[in-house]
């Protein structure tokens, strides 16, 4: 493999501390996602994608900046990539899924604060993200009370960070504060790059960013069958991946797996036997390499057919509408798509609600496991409504919270088995 070291030395990244965390990749991608029976051929792809995660797509996001490209980071789903595109930058998700320079995490901020947020001041404090560390812009958004206050502190790490700002309500005034905000980031992505944001420029984006979507929409329908043609771990590394890998290659990839899949189905081939039981999960999101309660499902017994999170279906279902004919007309079809996005920091949050159950029907769960991040005061509170609403239709439930450490993970075994025994 090439030696990427003068790369990310370049960058500013603590090698020493870099090499202990890419071991610690290395060695749970092993154990984890090489372990598993019945993969689909095309998984081999993300293989290669993860192999290479801090090597050659960073490489080829500096030739990028080479060409004059800008890098844009983001931590949510709100910031729309297809402005970035659409201002010839690139947008990549800034994944924060692994403890890092906790003690010198917690001189920045509280103990009980939630692992996602934690984890990204110790990825900038460590200097081990390589995409931080390329990035021409950061993007925070104004979202849970922790990534808010948060980004204050976190202003004064880093001398590029922009804050979006979002609605908590889906309201008019909701809506117009979105759209408004939309058409400041697109003024700060003009500024950046240099490039006027026109009308063809615009659609390109819309259509770039729909096909990376509706590749993932195939392979979530795909996951309805059963056996289930793909497990849940390799069907979640595809929605992680989405967010840094090159746009037209993910689509391409995905779509090679789906096709592979169908063949799978006619056959009847699954990467669990038929009639294994089916588990949604649901809440926060888990970046790479947060692969912990997922891999504690199905090597317990379960297969996860589908993922109410924003690395998953809240985060990618909707399309955006591209038949309009000016900038204005664009700009308000994917405030209309990104308006949907059903982020418990809302209130209220019924779409959420349903469309957990409406997932859970769709794609055959048998139950559902609510996964809060510790301290996640957004999404804890909303699982005890919808633990409710589940097991009032008759769909069993079991609440989760927990955080990136190691120490619970046979106390969560020992839960996640007994759920799964009595659905
Ligand atoms: S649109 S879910 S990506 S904000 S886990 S940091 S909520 S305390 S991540 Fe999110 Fe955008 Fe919403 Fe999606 Fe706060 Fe909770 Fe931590 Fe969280």
């Amino acid at each position: 493999r090439e030696d990427y070291t003068p790369m990310w030395e370049s960058l500013g990244m603590d090698l020493s501390a870099h090499d202990a965390l890419l071991g610690v990749l290395e060695q749970g991608y092993r154990d984890i996602y090489l372990a598993q029976k019945n993969r689909p051929e095309g998984m081999g792809y993300f293989d290669f994608v993860m192999s290479e995660v801090h090597g050659l797509r960073i490489k080829e996001l500096l030739d990028e900046k080479k060409q004059n490209r800008k890098i844009i980071g983001s931590y949510c789903v709100f910031v729309p990539e297809e402005i970035v595109l659409a201002g010839g930058a690139t947008l990549i998700g800034l994944c924060s899924g692994a403890d890092f320079a906790v003690e010198e995490v917690e001189k920045h901020l509280p103990r009980n604060t939630c692992s996602l947020i934690k984890s990204s001041f110790g990825f900038k404090l460590g200097k081990v993200c390589p995409y931080l560390e390329c990035a021409d812009m950061i993007v925070g958004e104004n979202t849970c009370d922790g990534k808010k206050k948060a980004y204050e502190i976190f202003a004064g790490m880093v001398d590029n960070l922009y804050v979006m700002d979002l609605p908590q309500v889906k309201s008019t005034q909701g809506r117009a504060l979105l759209k408004e905000e939309f058409e400041r980031f697109k003024t700060a992505v003009e500024e950046l790059t240099g490039n006027k944001i026109t009308v063809e420029a615009l659609k390109e984006g819309i259509k770039v960013v729909n096909a990376k979507r509706a590749a993932l929409h195939r392979l979530a329908i795909l996951r309805k069958a059963d056996p289930a043609p793909i497990s849940g771990l390799d069907a979640l590394l595809a929605n992680q991946v989405f967010f840094y890998d090159n746009p037209a290659r993910f689509t391409e990839s995905v779509n090679k797996i789906c096709d592979e899949l169908e063949v799978r189905i006619k056959e009847n081939q699954g990467a669990f036997p038929s009639k294994t039981p089916r588990i949604l999960i649901s809440g926060c999101p888990m970046a790479v390499p947060n692969w912990k309660l997922p891999w504690i499902i199905e090597t317990s017994g379960a297969v996860i057919v589908g993922e109410e999170a924003c690395v998953g279906e809240r985060g990618t279902r909707n399309l955006t509408d591209d038949s309009g004919q000016s900038l204005d007309e664009l700009m308000e079809a994917f405030t209309d798509r990104y308006f949907k996005v059903d982020c418990a920091i809302f209130t209220p949050n019924q779409e959420r609600s349903d469309h957990i159950v409406d997932m859970a029907q769709a794609y055959g769960a048998n139950g559902v496991i609510h996964y809060g991040l510790q301290f996640c005061q957004p999404y804890i509170m909303e699982s005890i409504p919808v633990e409710n609403t589940l097991e009032n239709l008759g769909i069993p439930c079991m609440r989760i919270e927990t955080d990136y450490g190691m120490e619970d993970v046979g106390q969560l075994k020992t839960r996640v088995e007994a759920f799964i025994e009595q659905i």
